[in-house]
């Protein structure tokens, strides 16, 4: 039994002994709220029951590609939804989930893209675990940015207001729900949701003991721009420069081909994709008679720029590149991101991709819409209130690019260290070989990717809580930031898994450890390359 495992029972067992008569219902939530909230609704649900969250009420869902549908809850407690008024007469809706047997602890969750909607899933996710959990919409409803036209409060409260909002409420509530006070906070995102987290610890440092941030799409002002740009780069169709899906597939395979053995191991993974030279020729239509998939010149140059940072005029570095092994298939412009150029940057609807203009960078930074990129890299108020930090990134992630995370933790590093902070001693940042956007891997590569980061149990089979075999700190990462906030035992690994099929119940396909910046994972040289304890976390040179 690990440290973690012995905190958690010990603070259950409390919580159970001196358990107080809760109160699931409408008026009781209402009463820890401010006056202006309104609570549509707190009933209680069996362990197993299905929550539907009412459509009226959640819009927003219908916009997400599953839409609204049932979540199981996985213990038995309290749901419940509140509108609750921000500044500047607005508002946001929050979703809470308060657990019979609550572990003592508090935890807030974050948003994907544009956000617009409660992470239900993700709530009911760390309900599991017995945390009171909360989720805020951001203060609108819908995944694109067409919100923030003309609507500077809305973009405030989406960029950070609504977030903090909900922590401050959301605390008081479990604390007057179990009339006891919150032992430990915490916070599990990825996406927007990863940013969300650099911009409580910078603008609200005591608002978590234990933050988790994955793959955060931290720089919004110039990664909404990259993610149009990438798809221009690749336009119009009929330029002799454009490639296809079919193209991308094979300089895909091509990658894997060249990149795989250059780690040491042939094992379809791409164990360190920033040390691989790359020699894209072997794929010109001069050396190969397949016209399908072979690749011109200029086409090549479409590709060398989608894998290279993206530098402006005066040498002015935007936005990095994809790193190798990042299976991205062939560009094309998401409507979604470009409502960022469109609403946020307050153009108008009539902005199309042919009007593009790189003066649309000092636009992005000079409007900054919301305030919601998190480069405030002076992070060291949440060291000394003795925070933890992990982020995560997976190194085939094709909507955030990968580096954007290691420029993130240098920047940091740059600032911190001049002030004798010990970067290891708080934050710890791990690279996912092979791992896609927050979740999944290609089927080609077939790493390791699952520990239960934010949004990442939907991507398996069924129903799915916590990690499946292994309910311990070293292979579930919320147990991990819980170990190392409590027990101050620092991640030094974490192991995530791939189970076969995605299905748990179908066993263990490969585990292997992922090490913290700048160290990384190297085969010890003999046995099997899919278990772990053949693995271990060592430096480049
Ligand atoms: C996980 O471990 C904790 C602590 O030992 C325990 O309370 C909990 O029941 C375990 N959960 C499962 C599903 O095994
Ligand atoms: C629950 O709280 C409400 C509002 O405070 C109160 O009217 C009701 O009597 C309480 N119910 C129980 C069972 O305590
Ligand atoms: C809502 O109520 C809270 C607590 O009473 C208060 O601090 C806040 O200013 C109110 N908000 C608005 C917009 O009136
Ligand atoms: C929102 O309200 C704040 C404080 O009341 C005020 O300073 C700010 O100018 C307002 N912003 C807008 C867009 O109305
Ligand atoms: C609750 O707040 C959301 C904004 O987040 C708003 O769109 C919705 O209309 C509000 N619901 C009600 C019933 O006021
Ligand atoms: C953006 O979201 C709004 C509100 O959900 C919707 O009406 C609109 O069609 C969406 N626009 C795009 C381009 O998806
Ligand atoms: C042509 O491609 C083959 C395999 O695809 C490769 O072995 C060879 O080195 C390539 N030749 C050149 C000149 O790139
Ligand atoms: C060319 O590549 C395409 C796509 O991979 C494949 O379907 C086709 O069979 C190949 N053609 C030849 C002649 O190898
Ligand atoms: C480059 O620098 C010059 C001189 O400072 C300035 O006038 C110009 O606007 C800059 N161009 C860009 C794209 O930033
Ligand atoms: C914008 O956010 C940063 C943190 O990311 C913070 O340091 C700064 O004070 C904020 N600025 C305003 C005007 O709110
Ligand atoms: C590699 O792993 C094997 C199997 O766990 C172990 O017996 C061996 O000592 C390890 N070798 C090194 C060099 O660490
Ligand atoms: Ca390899």
């Amino acid at each position: 039994m690990s440290k973690s495992t012995v905190a958690l029972s010990a603070v259950v067992t409390l919580a159970a002994a001196t358990a107080p008569a809760l109160n699931c219902s409408v008026a009781s939530i209402a009463a820890f709220l401010p006056t202006n909230a309104t609570v549509f609704y707190a009933e209680h649900y069996d362990k197993g029951a299905n929550f539907t969250p009412p459509i009226s009420l959640n819009y927003g869902l219908t916009s997400i590609p599953t839409g609204v549908s049932a979540y199981e809850v996985p213990v038995a407690g309290c749901v419940a939804q509140a509108n609750i008024t921000l500044p500047n007469n607005t508002q946001h809706s929050v979703g809470m989930v308060l657990p019979d047997d609550w572990n003592g602890r508090f935890m807030a969750v974050g948003n994907g893209e544009f956000s617009g909607s409660i992470g239900w899933s993700s709530i009911l996710n760390t309900m599991w675990y017995g945390f009171a959990s909360f989720s805020t919409d951001t203060g609108h409803e819908g995944n694109n940015g067409s919100f923030g036209y003309h609507n500077e409060a809305a973009l405030t409260n989406w960029g950070w207001r609504a977030m903090h909002n909900a922590v401050v409420n959301g605390k008081a509530v479990t604390e007057g729900y179990y009339n006891q006070e919150i032992s430990y906070s915490y916070y599990r995102g990825c996406s927007a949701g990863g940013k969300q987290g650099f911009k409580e610890v910078q603008m609200f440092p005591d608002d978590f003991d234990g933050v988790i941030a994955g793959a955060p799409a931290w720089w919004m002002t110039h990664q909404q721009l990259w993610n149009v740009l990438t798809a221009i780069w690749n336009l119009p169709e009929t330029a002799d420069y454009h490639v296809t899906d079919d193209q991308m597939s094979a300089v895909a395979a091509e990658v894997l081909r060249q990149c795989d053995p250059q780690d040491g191991v042939e094992d379809n993974i791409l164990q360190n994709p920033l040390g691989c030279v790359l020699n894209l020729q072997t794929l010109s239509c001069s050396n190969t008679t397949n016209a399908t998939t072979c690749l011109t010149p200029p086409q090549i140059r479409t590709v060398e720029k989608l894998f290279s940072p993206w530098i402006e005029a005066n040498d002015t570095f935007v936005f990095p590149g994809y790193t190798l092994g990042t299976e991205m298939g062939a560009p094309t412009i998401d409507a979604d991101f470009v409502t960022y150029i469109q609403y946020m940057l307050q153009i108008g609807g009539d902005w199309t991709w042919e009007d593009w203009n790189a003066d649309l960078v000092q636009l992005s930074d000079r409007l900054n819409p919301g305030n919601a990129t998190a480069d405030d890299f002076d992070i060291s108020p949440y060291y000394k209130k003795g925070g933890k930090l992990l982020q995560y990134h997976g190194y085939s992630d094709p909507s955030i690019a990968t580096a954007s995370s290691i420029y993130l933790r240098n920047r940091i590093e740059e600032t911190l260290a001049p002030q004798g902070i010990p970067l290891d001693d708080f934050y710890r940042f791990f690279l996912i070989p092979g791992m896609e956007h927050c979740t999944s891997t290609p089927s080609d590569q077939g790493a390791p990717w699952y520990m239960n980061g934010d949004s990442q149990a939907g991507s398996l089979e069924g129903t799915v809580f916590g990690v499946p075999g292994y309910n311990d700190s070293t292979h579930d990462l919320i147990l991990a930031m819980v170990d190392w906030v409590e027990n101050d035992k620092a991640p030094d690994f974490l192991i995530p898994t791939r189970y076969n099929n995605d299905t748990p119940a179908d066993g263990v396909a490969i585990q292997r450890p992922i090490c913290p910046y700048p160290s990384l994972a190297k085969y010890n040289g003999s046995g099997d390359v899919t278990l772990p304890e053949n693995w271990y976390c060592g430096t480049l040179y």
